[in-house]
């Protein structure tokens, strides 16, 4: 063996072994199974820093439940539809398929270069025929179970991408996800997954996932939005049904007016003719404002009568029906009862257009008149001028006035409890090349027919001209568009809008089960066994959309006899950003204000190279426009992958944000450096030594120092995965071997094969190297981890403090097993108290056994 740590050298060359001996193949065999997955990357042409610190933390996961006895599926592979690879085409005149196989090839090489214990067997690419295939496959089974419908809707235009984007890719802004733009509202023909016939298991499952973060449980929550309430129906007076959703049917006395949204599709009917300029009028204006828009709070009241009136089915009372654009389609049933007392919105409502106010809860010790109220009372009280509630409390508590008026409305045969959700169908169709084709064909006879399985894939046809302009590609293309109908034969057409690329990720963890099946989607019996995922690692970015999609998908071939099992992740571990130094300057703007740390000549008075004003130092998640990245090549090419995975693992724990520090870099270099002196200098004796029956006290301590270090590596991994801690006790471990005299004994020698086993997961390939140096063959992530010997933890002797008036005067070496009584016996004795104690009169002895004894004297 060299003597001198060469990464360069040794991690390429066992990166090649490991791949020429398939270490990392995922094996079917009679082993308990575990699965740890990454979020597959989108093929971007460039591997970050934060790839390299999510695979690095999966593949740690991976090497220890190896070496734990596990049969593990680690899978990597890539989520390659998508817009860029079709802008890169419009900018650069490259066919996105080329652009993307490129991309792919230069990050496959980048992570191999990593040294990730990765299944390549099991690789996919979501843009690949033999993959997409089964995108299709699962899209005709949602079309077969209902669960796919297309629909005339109000969809989110996004003027830039000349695409649609759905509710969900659209900021608080109101811009689209991918280019940033303004989006607009138009009707067009869309494609849906009706998600929210999952919208209740979709809820109730996420208390079962005791292995996800809180924080993101609580972000799907929000996101799914369920209310409970009522649906009550009123009457037109041309006898009408116009239903309205409300979390307080107690206030239905109060109800003094009734709002349609805009879009709602009796607003037609309901309007008179003497109204029909005002109201077309106020729609065309609705139709430009984003749902955001619509929903802002404080925001001046707008609206117009219809000139129709409904029945309030609870008195009979004639209220007027009118639109407004704070009422939303895509919420409950796009319709309210109003009840301006109660509520802000329909209070202010009301004192803008002059409509009554009825106060139907009283609150305590006040009474407040509608007429002269200056804000709605949405708070708890008393029903009154309420029928059947009256005197009954106001609330949604057991026995309150929200349960009673359900009941009753029930009974009264007028309304019924109900929920609603703000989840909303999933629009899954783009005006776009690069994506999955929608495998149907549309038939002027047999309407909608799905492609047979037996014609799957759809291929995407090569010969596209991509221009960005006018919709969709596909659409243009005459010779790929006219088919037969599957059905009947009739000149038809296909279906030219591709799918939303979250489908393609919905599913890629179940494909990895059996990635090569040609014949299936998957053999249910395989992803049975594989799934679900026992440890999930990604970013926090997808922890609303990717994971619900995820989630529903499960289900959803739950429920088609596939799978049996609910949740397709068991654990998830969301990692911190990789955050590097950078420098603002506070008085200039935008993009401007970033300095990049290369600029900054004297870090410890840091200044504007252009205007030599003074700098603010700070971390901020590394990117272009910060000029904070540190490149994955550059520190490997210097240092090596081991360290650069030593040092991602140690510094911060994996759910926190890490600081990329390179003094830090250089720690863990040095730490590599003396394990590899450590262990190469250790010459081992042959045949290995055997533990003697009995250890000397030195021999005891480092034994000790050793199990401890399994003990506690073995805890912080299974525990929270926390490696920051797990390397800090190989640090110590490494420590307490350079610290040991009798570099030869038997506990030596254990120790120093120990610390190789250890730091295996770690840092894969020194560990690899030194293992063979130590005259092993067989792989060191094959070895079996290590359990503690608890015999070894005992302590027999502890360091006792002596104590004189409190303070401390010195240490003696006591058994672990004494007494007070002998402890306080040891301390008397003890060379120390002999010398302070002298000529002083003793008062009080303290004793804290484990710890230290006090004399208290005079
Ligand atoms: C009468 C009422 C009285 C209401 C009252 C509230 C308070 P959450 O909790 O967010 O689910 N609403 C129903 N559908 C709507 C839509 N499509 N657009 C805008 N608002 C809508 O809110 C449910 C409440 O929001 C419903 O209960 C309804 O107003 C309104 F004292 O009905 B309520
Ligand atoms: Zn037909």
């Amino acid at each position: 063996m060299e003597s001198r740590y060469n990464p360069g050298e040794i991690e390429p060359k066992w990166q090649q072994v490991w791949a020429d001996q398939g270490s990392d193949r995922a094996e079917e065999n009679e082993k308990p199974k575990y699965y740890a997955l990454s979020m597959f990357p989108y093929p971007s042409g460039n591997l970050h820093m934060g790839h390299v610190r999510n695979y690095t933390i999966t593949d740690v996961i991976a090497r220890v439940r190896r070496m734990q006895g596990y049969r593990v599926l680690h899978p990597m592979g890539w989520d390659a539809f998508g817009l860029p690879a079709e802008n890169a085409a419009i900018d650069r005149g490259v066919h996105p398929a080329t652009w993307t196989y490129q991309n792919i090839e230069t990050m496959k090489g980048q992570l191999k270069r990593l040294g990730l214990s990765y299944d390549w067997d099991r690789e996919v690419a979501t843009c690949a025929p033999d993959y997409y295939k089964w995108t299709q496959w699962i899209f005709i089974e949602y079309l077969k179970a209902g669960l796919a419908y297309r629909k005339e809707a109000a969809v989110n235009w996004d003027p830039v991408d000349q695409t649609v984007v759905a509710n969900e890719q659209v900021d608080a802004d109101g811009r689209s996800w991918r280019s940033g733009a303004i989006v607009e509202k138009r009707m067009l023909s869309q494609w849906f997954l009706k998600i929210t016939d999952y919208a209740e298991q979709l809820l109730t499952d996420l208390q079962t996932l005791d292995g996800w973060p809180e924080r993101v449980k609580l972000m799907q929550e929000n996101w799914i939005g369920k209310s409970t309430g009522a649906e009550v129906t009123f009457k037109t007076e041309d006898g009408a049904d116009l239903t309205v959703f409300t979390t307080r049917p107690d206030t239905l006395w109060g109800a003094t007016f009734m709002v349609l949204s805009p879009e709602h599709p009796l607003v037609d009917k309901l309007t008179k003719p003497e109204q029909a300029e005002a109201i077309q009028t106020y729609r065309t204006a609705a139709a430009s404002k984003s749902d955001l828009d619509r929903m802002v709070e404080d925001r001046e009241k707008t609206g117009v009568w219809t000139g129709s009136y409904a029945l309030n089915p609870v008195n009979g009372a004639k209220v007027p029906v009118w639109i407004a654009d704070y009422v939303l389609m895509g919420y409950g049933t796009g319709a309210i009862m109003a009840v301006p007392a109660h509520d802000q919105r329909d209070f202010e409502f009301a004192r803008q257009f002059g409509l009554p106010v009825v106060v139907v809860v009283q609150p305590e010790g006040e009474t407040l008149d509608g007429d002269a109220m200056a804000k709605a009372w949405p708070g708890d009280g008393v029903m009154v001028q309420s029928g059947p509630l009256d005197g009954i409390p106001a609330g949604k508590g057991p026995g309150q006035s929200v349960e009673k008026a359900i009941a009753w409305l029930e009974s009264e045969g007028k309304g019924k409890g109900t929920a609603t959700y703000r989840l909303r169908d999933w629009l899954i169709s783009r005006q776009r090349y690069w994506g999955v084709p929608i495998p149907v064909v549309h038939c002027p006879t047999c309407g909608i027919v799905p492609v047979p399985e037996s014609d799957l894939p759809v291929v995407l046809p090569d010969n596209v001209e991509l221009s960005g302009r006018g919709g969709s590609p596909l659409a243009k293309l005459e010779d790929w568009v006219n088919v037969p109908c599957p059905t009947c034969g009739t000149p038809a057409k296909r279906e030219t809008d591709t799918m939303d690329t979250f489908i393609d990720s919905s599913w890629y963890y179940l494909r990895y089960a059996d990635a090569r099946n040609e014949s299936q989607v998957f053999e249910p019996a395989k992803a049975n066994d594989w799934l679900p995922v026992d440890q999930y690692v990604g970013g926090i970015e997808h922890a609303i959309l990717h994971l619900l999609y995820s989630r529903f998908f499960t289900k959803f071939l739950r429920d088609r006899g596939l799978l049996n099992f609910d949740e397709p992740f068991q654990r998830l571990l969301t990692q911190g950003m990789v955050q590097g130094l950078t420098y603002r300057n506070p008085n200039r703007g935008g993009k401007d204000q970033w300095i990049p740390s290369d600029r900054v000549a004297d870090p410890s008075d840091p200044r504007d190279p252009d205007t030599g004003e003074p700098l603010e130092r700070l971390y901020a998640t590394m990117s272009k426009s910060k000029g904070n990245g540190v490149a994955p090549e550059d520190v490997i090419a210097k240092y090596g992958v081991d360290t650069a995975r030593m040092f991602i693992l140690f510094k911060a724990p994996p759910e926190k944000d890490l600081e990329w520090d390179d003094a830090d870099v250089e720690g863990q270099s040095r730490f590599l450096n003396r394990v590899w002196r450590l262990v190469t200098d250790y010459r081992a004796p042959s045949p290995a030594p055997t533990l003697p029956e009995t250890l000397t006290k030195a021999e005891k301590d480092l034994r000790r120092a050793v199990h401890l270090a399994i003990k506690d590596i073995t805890e912080d991994i299974d525990g929270d995965y926390q490696f920051n801690t797990a390397v800090s006790e190989l640090m110590k471990l490494s420590n307490a071997l350079s610290d040991a005299d009798g570099k030869t004994s038997a506990v030596y020698h254990e120790g120093i094969e120990t610390l190789v086993i250890l730091l295996a997961p770690f840092s894969p390939h020194i560990a690899e190297e030194l293992w063979q140096g130590l005259g092993y063959s067989e792989s060191v992530h094959q070895h079996p981890w290590p359990s503690h010997d608890p015999d070894a933890l005992v302590v027999d002797e502890i360091t006792l403090v002596i104590q004189i008036m409190g303070k401390t005067r010195g240490t003696i070496q006591v058994p672990a097993a004494a007494s007070k009584a002998e402890l306080e016996q040891f301390a008397t004795e003890s060379e120390v108290a002999q010398r302070y104690l002298e000529g002083k009169t003793l008062k009080k002895v303290i004793v804290v056994p484990g710890k230290l004894v006090n004399f208290v004297v005079t």
